[in-house]
């Protein structure tokens, strides 16, 4: 049966009022600090706002916002009202986001700055409006939802480069929390969360959202990816204690402050590393300027957070850890037989946050969900302890700090230009040990004309989304390929052949 204790927000703003949390800090964004309390009560009077524009239960709400207490209060708004959030990274080309409202058919886009004009026939509301109107609203009663209602959805590169969207349920978060905030990391009340990964990812929604809601602890907000200085800034302004971050950022980090232990680092207890495999050694160099464990781990989208996962207990490094509890992790050969210990199989994954299905795309869930299991690929080999070891991606995915990176999308914009004849483009370690993405072309004529290289990256940032904008073009006179034609992508990524 339906009741509202099912219902996110309900559950969260009770569980506040239960441990006695309502006066205690959330979140921490600029020089400013919102409650528990206050953060529901906000959610609550949001939600009133919300429904006055006609959203109901079931409907889908587009959150085209940074990071930052209006994201927080518009997530807990329409989870409130049983209507599903569509977590959007702002920084997308309007097409991008054209195509995700029109996608999930959303009755309300919810805009930060500059995206005004996005969302064409779709209503909008500006963040700001909404938290200007809340304070004066009556507190909306949470509605009832079963517990496999959907909460949200977020959106995922396919290797065509059509996003996919990736619904998870009002009672997915609960189960990060108790199966990976908690017993892997140890999350409680006295804990403060910086999480370089944002909201919007099923990464920084767990680690910076769900962990600190979940056990009355806090979070930074900051709406853009800081730059390291600013990291050293947060986390010492803000007395830190868990670092989220992926390996790019990490590597930024070592590069700028060098290693050995830093005082401003002092307040971190454990820092945690995804999205991508730490690179040998940068753990280390990691661990030593923060004074802390780094623990990697590793998750997808699909997966709603992490499926495997190092802990305070046990820290394998150069691994991502042991499955989380309550999840089955098989590795597979290509007919989908179980490889031995030892070998490099598929990883496939079986737990209680996977998502039920994709939005609208019934044949790609059937293809990537296969008799309750979820095919990740990713590429790994079971150690003794029974920890895994990332070995990459199977598909042609790239993973560029911490988000999912089509390729083939990313080639057919510098594909477009008449002086490519062809492209292949890779995530390439650096000097640094992160990872960059980099296209390599075969100009149409040789010599290529002049200006070719940044012509390409201007095409690139001007209809790409930043992330996806290759760091240099390399011009060759050929690319690796098998004798059937087809582009030798492992080769790419090596930036050798
Ligand atoms: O990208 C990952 O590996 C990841 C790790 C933890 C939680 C969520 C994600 C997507």
């Amino acid at each position: 049966t339906s009741t509202g204790a099912d219902n996110l927000a309900a559950r969260l703003a009770e569980l506040a009022e239960r441990h006695g949390w309502r006066d205690r800090p959330a979140f921490h964004q600029g020089h400013r600090a919102w409650t528990h309390g206050e953060v529901h009560d906000l959610g609550a009077r949001a939600a009133t706002v919300l429904a006055a524009q006609g959203v109901a239960p079931g409907d889908r709400v587009v959150l085209a916002l940074p990071d930052g207490i209006a994201w927080v209060v518009a997530f807990l708004a329409v989870a409130r009202i049983g209507a599903v959030a569509v977590l959007v990274n702002p920084e997308l080309p309007a097409a991008d986001h054209t195509f995700m409202a029109a996608d999930t058919e959303a009755v309300l886009c919810l805009t930060g700055p500059g995206l005004e004009d996005r969302f064409g026939r779709h209503a909008r509301l500006g963040a700001d409006q909404l938290l200007a109107l809340a304070p004066a609203a009556e507190p909306f009663p949470a509605r009832p939802v079963d517990a496999d209602s959907p909460l949200y959805i977020q959106y995922t590169s396919g290797t065509t480069g059509k996003p996919k969207g990736v619904v998870h349920t009002h009672a997915h978060p609960a189960a990060y929390y108790d199966l990976i905030g908690w017993p892997l990391l140890g999350v409680t009340q006295d804990d403060v969360t910086l999480s370089v990964s944002k909201l919007y990812f099923a990464y920084g929604f767990g680690n910076a959202f769900v962990f600190p809601l979940f056990s009355g602890s806090s979070a930074v907000l900051v709406d853009r990816r800081p730059a390291p200085a600013a990291v050293d800034e947060l986390v010492a302004r803000h007395r830190v204690t868990l670092l989220y971050s992926v390996p790019s950022a990490y590597a930024a980090l070592v590069a700028d402050r060098g290693t050995g232990h830093q005082a401003c680092f002092a307040s971190v207890r454990a820092a945690v590393s995804a999205g991508e495999g730490l690179p040998d050694g940068l753990g280390e160099r990691v661990a030593e300027l923060l004074g802390a464990p780094v623990l990697e781990q590793i998750g997808s989208t699909e997966a709603g957070h992490a499926f495997c996962a190092n802990s305070l207990g046990h820290n394998h490094p150069g691994s991502v850890g042991r499955p989380v509890p309550c999840f089955e992790v098989e590795l597979r050969d290509h007919n989908g037989r179980p490889v031995p210990d030892g070998h490099e199989g598929e990883l496939w994954v079986r737990g209680p946050t996977v998502t039920p299905g994709y939005l609208n795309r019934p044949e790609e869930t059937a293809r990537t969900l296969v008799g309750g299991w979820l095919a990740t690929h990713d590429r790994a080999v079971r150690e003794p302890d029974g920890a895994y070891r990332h070995l990459g991606r199977a598909d042609d995915m790239e993973m560029v700090g911490g988000i999912t990176v089509s390729p083939l999308e990313v080639e057919a914009v510098l594909r477009s230009h008449p002086a490519v004849r062809e492209v292949a483009v890779a995530a390439v370690p650096d000097g640094t040990g992160a990872v960059r993405l980099r296209a390599f072309v075969v100009p149409a004529v040789t010599p290529a004309p002049a200006g070719l290289q940044e012509e390409l990256l201007r095409l690139a940032r001007e209809h790409l989304a930043a992330f996806k904008v290759p760091r240099s073009v390399s011009l060759l006179s050929s690319l690796p390929r098998t004798s059937t034609g087809k582009l030798r992508r492992h080769l790419v990524r090596r930036g050798a052949w």
